[in-house]
C-alpha cells in the first residue's frame, strides 16, 4: 500500500531561512533514501538536504531561490511500500538528517599567532566522526590563501565537509594527503601568517600542539565554518583516485559525488552557479561538451573516448525556464523514439562539419516513365515510387563516387563495397531509418515493394534492429509533404545524405525558349572531412543527370 511521505528540511543548526540554491528532483522522479533532494546555503554552509523516503516523487514544495529552515516540507514522495519508507519516524516530524552533522558550523580549531607567526590550522568539530578520509586537498605548500579558503573535503559515507582555513597566510606545511584518516584535532596545514593576518585567536600562547584538545573558537565569530553537510555520499566516495583532483572549486557535496561518479574534474568545469559555485547542471554540460566534441579539457573524463584535444564547445546550460509564467502548458514527455533519435542528431549536428549543396533534377520523363508503368502494371500489385528510383539512381551515383560509399574511422576510410540504402520514415512517434539491404541487386520494384513494407513497419513500431542497422547512405524524402530544399543532417557515421522535397513544374531555358519541366529539389549534406564541394557538387551534377535520363543508370 502506497503512502505519501513529506521530506522536510532537518536541524540545520543555527541556520534559518537558508535559501534553495539547487533542487535534485522532480514530479515523477524515483529517489532512493540519502538521494540528495536539494542544497542549501547560507554565507557560512552549503548542506545537501538527502531524501528520507524511498519512491515516486508527487510533489515539489519549494523553488530555487526559497528560503527554507528546519521542518519545511520539500517534497512528498510516495513510498512504494513500508519497505522503501523513510528512517523517518514520523511524516510530521522533521526528517532526521541520516548522518549527525553537526548542528552547526563548528570553529575551525586554529592555534594563535599574535602578530604573526605559525597557525595550525585543525580539522573541527565535526560531529560523530572520526577517521573520516581527505578525499580533496586544494592547498599546497607555498600557496598563500585567506581565511575561509577551503583547505580540505572530508568524506565519511554519510558526509562530506568542507574544513576552511581559520589563517590567512602562506601555507608552510601539509601535514595530509589525500586519503589520510582524519578526526577532530588532526592539524591539516600549518599557515605563516603575517602581522595582522592570524587567525583571530583569543590569545598568542603556546602554538597548540598536533591533535591537541578541544577546538578553539574564533574569538570575533568570524566564519570558520565548517560546511556540515549531509550529502548521499557514494559507498565509494572515499576512492579519490577516480578524480584527478585540483584546485579550488566550490560545488555541494552532491555535485561532487556527481563528479566523481562520471569521472570529471570539477577544477575543469564551468561554473554557472550562485557565487560561482559548480552546479549539476554545469557538469551535465561539460559532459556534453565533452561526448560531443570528442574533446576533454585535460583529458579527465575517463570514460570519454577521446580524439585529438583543442577548445570545447564551452556551451551554457539549457536555459530553465517556468513557461506557465507566460501562459498555460501542457508538459508531455518525448517519445523513446525522439529521446534516442535526439541525441544521435545533437551528436551528427556537433560533430560533423557538413555542408549542405542543392541542385535541381529534371524528372519529368523519369515521372512520365513512373505514371506510364504504373498504369501498366496496375492489376499487378506492383507500383512504383518515385523514392525507389532515387534509391535506385543513388547507389549508380556511390558507385561513381566511392568517397560517399564510406565511414570514417579515425584517421582511416573504410570504403564499403556494398549498397544498403537507408530512408528516412516520419512515423507518429518519431522518426525512424529503415534500411533497404543491397539495393544495388534490387530492382527497382522491389525496392518500391520494400520501402512501402518498411515504411509500414516503421508506422506500426515494428521496426527490428536488424531494419535499421547497416546502412551506406540515406535519403529523406518530403516530397510526399512538400517544401523547396532543407539541410538534411548526416546520420553517422555515414558521410552523406540525400534530402528531397516536392517535384514542381518550373521554367526551364532550353536555348531557345522556356519549356514547364517537372523539377526535383535536392538537397546533398555531407561531410567535409571527407567529402569537399567540388566532389558533393559533381555527385549532385550526375544525379540529376541519372534522374533526368535513367537509362544512364544501366550503363
Ligand atoms: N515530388 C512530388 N510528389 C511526390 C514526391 C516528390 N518528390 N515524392 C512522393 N510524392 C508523392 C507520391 O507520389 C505520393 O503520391 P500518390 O499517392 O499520388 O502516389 C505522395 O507523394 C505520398 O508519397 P509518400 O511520401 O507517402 O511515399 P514515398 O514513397 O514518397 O515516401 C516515406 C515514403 C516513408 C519516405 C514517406 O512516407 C515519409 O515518411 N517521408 C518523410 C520523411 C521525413 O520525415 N524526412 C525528414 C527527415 S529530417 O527531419
Amino acid at each position: 500500500m502506497s503512502q505519501l511521505i513529506e521530506v522536510k528540511v532537518p536541524d540545520i543548526g543555527d541556520f534559518d531561512q537558508v535559501p534553495v540554491i539547487e533542487l535534485f528532483v522532480k514530479v515523477g522522479d524515483t529517489i532512493k533514501v540519502d538521494d540528495a533532494i536539494a542544497t542549501l546555503e547560507s554565507d557560512k554552509a552549503t548542506m545537501d538536504v538527502p531524501s528520507s523516503a524511498a519512491g515516486i516523487v508527487k510533489e515539489v514544495l519549494v523553488s530555487l531561490g526559497d528560503k527554507v529552515a528546519e521542518g519545511t516540507v520539500l517534497i512528498k514522495v510516495e513510498a512504494a511500500g513500508a519497505a522503501a519508507a523513510a528512517p523517518a519516524p514520523a511524516a510530521a516530524a522533521p526528517a532526521p538528517a541520516p548522518a549527525a552533522a553537526p548542528a552547526a558550523p563548528a570553529p575551525v580549531a586554529a592555534a594563535p599567532a599574535a602578530g604573526g607567526g605559525i597557525v595550525e590550522v585543525k580539522v573541527p568539530d565535526i560531529g560523530d566522526f572520526s577517521e573520516v578520509p581527505v578525499i580533496e586537498l586544494f592547498v599546497k605548500v607555498g600557496d598563500t590563501i585567506k581565511a575561509e579558503d577551503a583547505i580540505a573535503t572530508l568524506e565519511s559515507d554519510k558526509a562530506t565537509m568542507d574544513v576552511p582555513s581559520s589563517a590567512t597566510g602562506v601555507v608552510k606545511e601539509v601535514l595530509v594527503q589525500l586519503g589520510s584518516k582524519v578526526s577532530e584535532g588532526a592539524v591539516l596545514i600549518k599557515v605563516e601568517t603575517g602581522a595582522g593576518a592570524a587567525a583571530p585567536a583569543p590569545a598568542a600562547a603556546a602554538p597548540a600542539p598536533a591533535a591537541s584538545g578541544p577546538t578553539t573558537p574564533l574569538a570575533d565569530g568570524a566564519p570558520a565554518a565548517v560546511a556540515p553537510v549531509v550529502a548521499a555520499a557514494p559507498a565509494a566516495a572515499a576512492a579519490p583516485s577516480a578524480v584527478t583532483l585540483g584546485g579550488k572549486v566550490h560545488a555541494s557535496p552532491s555535485v561532487r559525488a556527481f563528479a566523481r561518479e562520471l569521472g570529471v574534474d570539477l577544477a575543469q568545469v564551468k561554473a554557472t552557479g550562485p557565487k560561482n559555485r559548480i552546479i549539476q547542471a554545469d557538469v551535465t554540460a561539460f559532459v556534453k561538451g565533452a561526448m560531443s566534441t570528442g574533446v576533454v579539457p585535460g583529458k579527465t573524463v575517463a570514460a570519454a573516448a577521446v580524439g585529438s584535444l583543442g577548445g570545447g564547445l564551452d556551451l551554457l546550460p539549457w536555459p530553465k525556464v517556468d513557461f506557465s509564467k507566460f501562459g498555460e502548458v501542457e508538459v508531455k514527455p518525448l517519445s523513446r523514439i525522439k529521446k534516442i533519435s535526439g541525441q544521435n542528431l545533437a551528436r551528427n549536428w556537433a560533430m560533423i562539419p557538413a555542408v549542405t549543396y542543392h541542385e535541381d533534377a529534371d524528372i519529368t520523363d523519369l515521372e512520365a516513365f513512373r505514371v506510364q508503368m504504373n498504369k501498366e502494371y496496375d492489376k499487378s500489385g506492383k507500383k512504383l515510387t518515385m523514392l525507389a528510383f532515387i534509391i535506385k539512381a543513388s547507389v549508380r551515383a556511390l558507385q561513381e563516387f566511392p568517397e560517399f560509399n564510406t565511414s570514417l574511422d579515425g584517421d582511416n576510410l573504410v570504403y564499403k563495397k556494398y549498397f544498403n540504402i537507408a530512408f528516412a520514415a516520419d512515423t507518429p512517434n518519431g522518426l525512424v531509418v529503415p534500411v533497404v539491404k543491397d539495393a544495388d541487386k534490387k530492382s527497382v520494384f522491389e525496392i518500391a515493394a520494400e520501402t512501402g513494407s518498411l515504411a509500414k513497419l516503421a508506422r506500426d513500431g515494428k521496426l527490428k534492429p536488424a531494419d535499421m542497422s547497416g546502412a551506406c547512405f540515406t535519403i529523406s524524402s518530403l516530397g510526399g509533404i512538400g517544401g523547396t530544399y532543407f539541410a538534411p543532417i548526416v546520420n553517422a557515421p555515414e558521410v552523406a545524405i540525400l534530402g528531397v522535397n516536392k517535384s514542381v513544374i518550373k521554367p526551364v531555358w532550353d536555348g531557345k525558349q522556356f519549356v514547364p519541366r517537372l523539377t526535383l529539389p535536392m538537397s546533398l549534406t555531407a561531410d567535409h572531412r571527407v567529402i569537399d564541394g567540388a566532389l558533393a557538387t559533381r555527385f549532385n551534377v550526375y544525379l540529376a543527370q541519372l534522374l533526368a535520363d535513367f537509362r544512364r543508370v544501366m550503363l
